[in-house]
This record gives structure tokens, C-alpha cells and sequence, in this order.
């Protein structure tokens, strides 16, 4: 009976990671010149796997990203940003 609880316990830490949570990171994007800028910035964000909100603000030069940290990195969000021609650094 210990031997089944104690397997059933390590298939939900398996399949189910319980540190898995959902963080909220500001990315600061100095590249952006023009109001439609951050459509873009935007939707490089929204396509990366993990993330589940990305609010850009032109006026701010900011990214607010919502993502799941299980899925995906602070390093990827900076990345995707990177490769839609908009490097970003990660706000203290
Ligand atoms: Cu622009």
C-alpha cells in the first residue's frame, strides 16, 4: 500500500509539475521608434509558446508578459523580441 501511494505520488510530480506557476516579467524595449511598433513586438510575444498575455507600450517602450514558467523563459521572451528586430532587457 505505501509502495502504491508512494508511486502515485511520484506520477503527479511527473506529469504535473507543481512548481510550474505564472509570472509576470516587464521587458524594456528601447527599439521602438513608431505606434506600430508594438503590434509587432506584440506579436512576437503572443507567438511564443508559454506566454498568455503581452501588453506593449509605445509610450513607455515597455512589454508587460504574462507567461507560464514552465513553459517558456525570460531568455526566450527577450529572444523573440530580439528576433522580431526589437532587443529587449528584462526591468529590475
Ligand atoms: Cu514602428
Amino acid at each position: 500500500m505505501k509502495k502504491l501511494i508512494a508511486l502515485l505520488v511520484l506520477t503527479f510530480a511527473l506529469t504535473m509539475p507543481a512548481w510550474a506557476a505564472t509570472r509576470t516579467v516587464t521587458l524594456s524595449v528601447p527599439g521602438m521608434t513608431c505606434v506600430t511598433c508594438p503590434i509587432t513586438v506584440k506579436k512576437a510575444l503572443a507567438q511564443t509558446d508559454g506566454v498568455q498575455q503581452a501588453e506593449v507600450s509605445f509610450e513607455k517602450r515597455e512589454a508587460v508578459v504574462t507567461f507560464d514558467d514552465a513553459k517558456t523563459t525570460v531568455a526566450a521572451l527577450t529572444e523573440a523580441t530580439k528576433n522580431a528586430g526589437y532587443p529587449s532587457t528584462v526591468k529590475p
